[in-house]
C-alpha cells in the first residue's frame, strides 16, 4: 500500500461515517446536527465542530447547495483552511539546524527522527543525532540504532544524565563536526509533571544560550489515536518551550483523523509531517488537501 492509501484506511471510519450521513440528505437541522455529532466522534473538538457546521450552514444556503457532492466539497474547503501548513525547510542556513523533539511518552518521537533522519540523509544532509532522552532505559541504544541506520552522527552521555548536558555536548559536537542538522531526542513526558517540563525548558535555555538562533524547530510528536486530551497535553507543551511544528503519528491506526484539525486550529502551529506506520519511510510531508482528501474522498 503507498502512503497515502494506508492514510485512507486509516482515516476509513471517519470517511464512512460521514458518507452515510451526507448521502442523500436533506440539507436541513437534522442533517447540520448529525454532521456535527459525526465531527465530534471524528475527534474535532466540539468548539471546532459547531464553528465547521456554522460555517458549512452559511456556504450551503450561500451557493443554494442542494446535492450531496456540492456538499462534501464545501467541507472539504472550510476543513482545508482550517489546516495550516508549512513545509520543513529544506535548506538550513545557519548551521547546525537544531531540531528539537519532545512529546508525551511512546507517541513516536523516536522513531520519527529516525525517519527525518532518513529523509535528511537521502537529501544529503550531514545529520547528527543527540541522545538527550537519558531518561528511559534502552532511549539511548534506540537512537544509536537509528543513526547507524541512517548514517548519522551520534552524541549520548550515560542513562541518568542531565539532559541539557547532552544537548550542550551534541550542538557542540555538530559545530565541530560540520553537521548541517542536529536532531535532539527527549524523554517521554506527561504534560503535567512539573519537574519534567522544567527539564525541557531546561534544555532551551542552556541550547540558546550556547546558540541564539537554536533551537530552530521544536517539534511536538502527538499520537493521533490520543483523541482530544491531545489538545490540552500541546497546550501545556507550547506554553512551555514555544512550539514551530507538529508531527501527527499512527495516523495509519485507528485515528479518526480529526485532531490535526483541532491541534493545528488551537494552537496556530502547523503540521510539519504526518507518520503513516513503523518503517523508515513511512513519513510524509503534511498536505491539507491529502489529508482532506483521505479524511472524506470519494464518498459520494
Ligand atoms: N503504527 C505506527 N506506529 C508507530 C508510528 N510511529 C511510531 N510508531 C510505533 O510506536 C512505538 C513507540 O515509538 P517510539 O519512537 O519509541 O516512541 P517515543 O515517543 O520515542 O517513546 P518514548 O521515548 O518511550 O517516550 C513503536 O513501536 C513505534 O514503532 C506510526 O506512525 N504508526
Ligand atoms: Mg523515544
Amino acid at each position: 500500500m503507498d502512503i497515502f492509501s494506508r492514510l485512507k484506511s486509516g482515516l476509513s471510519k471517519t470517511r464512512l461515517q460521514i458518507s452515510s450521513i451526507i448521502k442523500g440528505a436533506e440539507f436541513d437541522d437534522t442533517f447540520f446536527d448529525s454532521l456535527e455529532e459525526a465531527l465530534i466522534a471524528a475527534d474535532l473538538g466540539l468548539d471546532l465542530s459547531v464553528d465547521v457546521i456554522d460555517r458549512l450552514r452559511e456556504d450551503i444556503s450561500q451557493k443554494g447547495i442542494t446535492e450531496a457532492a456540492d456538499a462534501i466539497e464545501s467541507l472539504k474547503e472550510i476543513l482545508v483552511s482550517d489546516l495550516h501548513a508549512e513545509k520543513v525547510p529544506e535548506e538550513f542556513p545557519p548551521k547546525p539546524w537544531v531540531i528539537l523533539i519532545v512529546g508525551v511518552n511512546g507517541v513516536g518521537k523516536t522513531t520519527t527522527i529516525g525517519k527525518i533522519s532518513n529523509e535528511l540523509r537521502n537529501n544529503g544532509k550531514k545529520v547528527i543525532l543527540g541522545a538527550a532522552d537519558t531518561f528511559r532505559a534502552g532511549a539511548i541504544e534506540q537512537l544509536r540504532i537509528w543513526a547507524q541506520r541512517t548514517g548519522c552522527d551520534f552524541v549520548s552521555q550515560h542513562e541518568r544524565a542531565d539532559a541539557a548536558s547532552v544537548s550542550f555536548d551534541s550542538i557542540e559536537a555538530a559545530k565541530s563536526r560540520s553537521s548541517d542538522v542536529l536532531i535532539l531526542d527527549t524523554a517521554g513526558r506527561l504534560h503535567n509533571k512539573v519537574n519534567l517540563m522544567k527539564e525541557l525548558e531546561k534544555i532551551v535555555r542552556v541550547i540558546k544560550k550556547n546558540t541564539p538562533h537554536a533551537p530552530n524547530e521544536i517539534l511536538l510528536v502527538v499520537d493521533a489515536t490520543t483523541g482530544q486530551n491531545a489538545i490540552k497535553q500541546a497546550q501545556v507543551f507550547n506554553d512551555i518551550v514555544p512550539l514551530t511544528g507538529l508531527v501527527i503519528t499512527k495516523l495509519d491506526g485507528t485515528a479518526k483523523g480529526g485532531v490535526a484539525l483541532a491541534l493545528t486550529k488551537k494552537l496556530g502551529v502547523p503540521i510539519r509531517k504526518i507518520g503513516v506506520g513503523e518503517g523508515i519511510d513511512d513519513l510524509q510531508d503534511f498536505d491539507p488537501h491529502a489529508y482532506v482528501e483521505a479524511m472524506l474522498g470519494d464518498i459520494v
